[in-house]
């Protein structure tokens, strides 16, 4: 698929490896807020595989911090200038906000990654205006709140609906079906017992016809059921719940350790295409 500067193609499974430039991040918080720094970790994670660099500017989790779209925007230009030409692979905004993505998206970004789905006044057309591809992404409430009583009926059957309505927002707007990925939001307003529950049933996400990306990458749920307390020690259960989620189906992994998740993936497909 291609979009502006670069584009993803799903033969094999890519990871987007994550660049957190804020202080608050749940897992690399207050590490790359230098651009220099975040400059070389993206090029760190380029060499070590990443199919594309996600730069996000506000955390997401639960009880961050919201920033304003000035602010956003003073985090990730420099960031984004010294990264777009030279890189090599397409740069992801992990954004929201329809001044920001029209912002990101003049100055190069190729996808913009929207924990919102777009469901900001102005997001949609924002996209529909650039040439750029979004990921849609199904979150619960917001982030200040969403873990303080997530409730489904049918998680599976919410997410998708909710998935499906977005695309169809997004492709009435104008958006071509090729420049759509969608994205269930593991820990984003959803217990333990729903994200399992999310895992164990991506496939049926996949008969929505776009790309599945998956962030499951240190989180939460990989520390309750390991009880591994700090989120950079959750490697191993990350690269098990990547490698589940390849396995069924997912095309894009999002995660912080990229050259061991390039190389969990790698067995998955190998396995996957033996015959
Ligand atoms: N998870 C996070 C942020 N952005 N985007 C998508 N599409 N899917 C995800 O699961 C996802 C996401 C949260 O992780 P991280 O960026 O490491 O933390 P924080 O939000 O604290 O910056």
């Amino acid at each position: 698929m291609q979009w502006q500067n670069g584009g993803l193609e799903f033969d094999t499974p890519r990871v987007m490896g994550v660049l957190n430039v804020t202080p608050d991040s749940f897992s690399d918080g207050g590490r790359f807020v230098d651009p220099a720094a975040a400059v070389d970790h993206a090029y760190a994670m380029a060499e070590a595989g990443a199919a594309i660099i996600d730069i996000g500017a506000e955390s997401t989790h639960p009880g961050a911090t919201p920033v304003s779209a000035a602010e956003e925007l003073d985090r990730l230009l420099p960031v984004l200038e010294g990264l777009v030409t030279e890189l090599g692979v397409p740069i992801s905004v992990d954004t929201g906000k329809p001044e920001v993505i029209a912002a990101v998206t003049s100055a190069g970004a190729s996808l913009i990654n929207d924990v919102q789905a777009l469901r900001m006044p102005g997001a949609l057309e924002a996209v529909a205006g650039a040439d750029c591809a979004v990921c849609l992404m199904h979150m619960q409430g917001e982030p200040r709140t969403m873990q303080a009583q997530p409730r489904y009926h049918d998680v599976v059957g919410e997410i998708r609906d909710f998935l499906a309505a977005r695309a169809i927002a997004c492709e009435d707007a104008g958006i071509a079906p090729d420049h759509i990925l969608i994205d269930p939001g593991f820990g984003f307003g959803k217990t333990s017992a729903h994200n399992l529950l999310l895992l164990q049933h991506l496939s049926e996400l996949l008969d929505l016809g776009y790309p599945v990306l998956v962030g499951l990458s240190r989180k939460s749920t990989i520390g309750e059921v390991s009880g591994v307390k700090m989120p950079e020690d959750r490697l191993a259960g990350s690269l098990a719940a990547a490698s589940l989620a390849v396995w069924l189906g997912a095309s894009v992994v999002r995660a912080h350790d990229v050259a061991a998740t390039v190389q969990a993936l790698a067995g998955i497909h190998a396995t996957r295409r033996q015959v």
